[in-house]
């Protein structure tokens, strides 16, 4: 099974509540299996000027729902955290936020689904978290 790593964030209303109702309800999700949590962080947000600050966490799991199922399972806890999405080009204040980062050594390059996340590697909110939780292969 992919090792996969998804990126959380929240910078809207109780924000470690959001991350933590998100990382239980993937931790109830048949199918996947939680393996490691990083410290959440705040981070002050990046290409998202004005905005309040945000609270960081990367997760490893393993997974075989396919890439796509992944992604539609995230969105639907998106949703059900009362994430709404205003289709404006620049990032909004959002109660949370799952992207895949990394499934397995896949590189995907879909019009919904772009795997490495196309922005991670500047991002210090990401990568730190993730490296926190990196584990060396043999
Ligand atoms: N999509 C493509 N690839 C992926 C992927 N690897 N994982 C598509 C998840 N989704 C992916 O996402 C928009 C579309 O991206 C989806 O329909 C999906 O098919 P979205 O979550 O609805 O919207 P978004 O979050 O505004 O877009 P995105 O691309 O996640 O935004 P960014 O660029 O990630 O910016 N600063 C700090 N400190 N901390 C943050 O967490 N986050 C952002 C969000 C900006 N600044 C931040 C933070
Ligand atoms: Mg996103």
């Amino acid at each position: 099974m992919p090792v996969v790593f998804i990126g959380l964030g929240s910078n809207l209303g109780d924000r470690e509540d959001y991350i933590n109702r998100a990382i239980n309800c993937l931790k109830e999700t048949s199918n996947i299996t939680v393996e490691k949590i990083s410290s959440i962080i705040e981070t002050e947000p990046q290409d998202a000027a004005g905005q309040g600050k945000y609270l960081n966490a990367v997760i490893k799991l393993e997974t075989n729902l396919a890439a796509l199922d992944l992604l539609k399972k995230l969105q639907s806890i998106e949703d059900s955290l009362g994430r709404v999405r205003t289709f404006q080009n620049a990032p909004c204040p959002r109660t949370i936020d799952l992207d895949i980062l990394l499934y397995g050594e896949e590189v995907i390059d879909e019009p919904e689904l772009k795997v490495p996340h196309p922005r991670m590697f500047e991002r210090k909110f990401v990568i730190e978290p993730l490296l926190e939780i990196w584990e060396r292969r043999g």
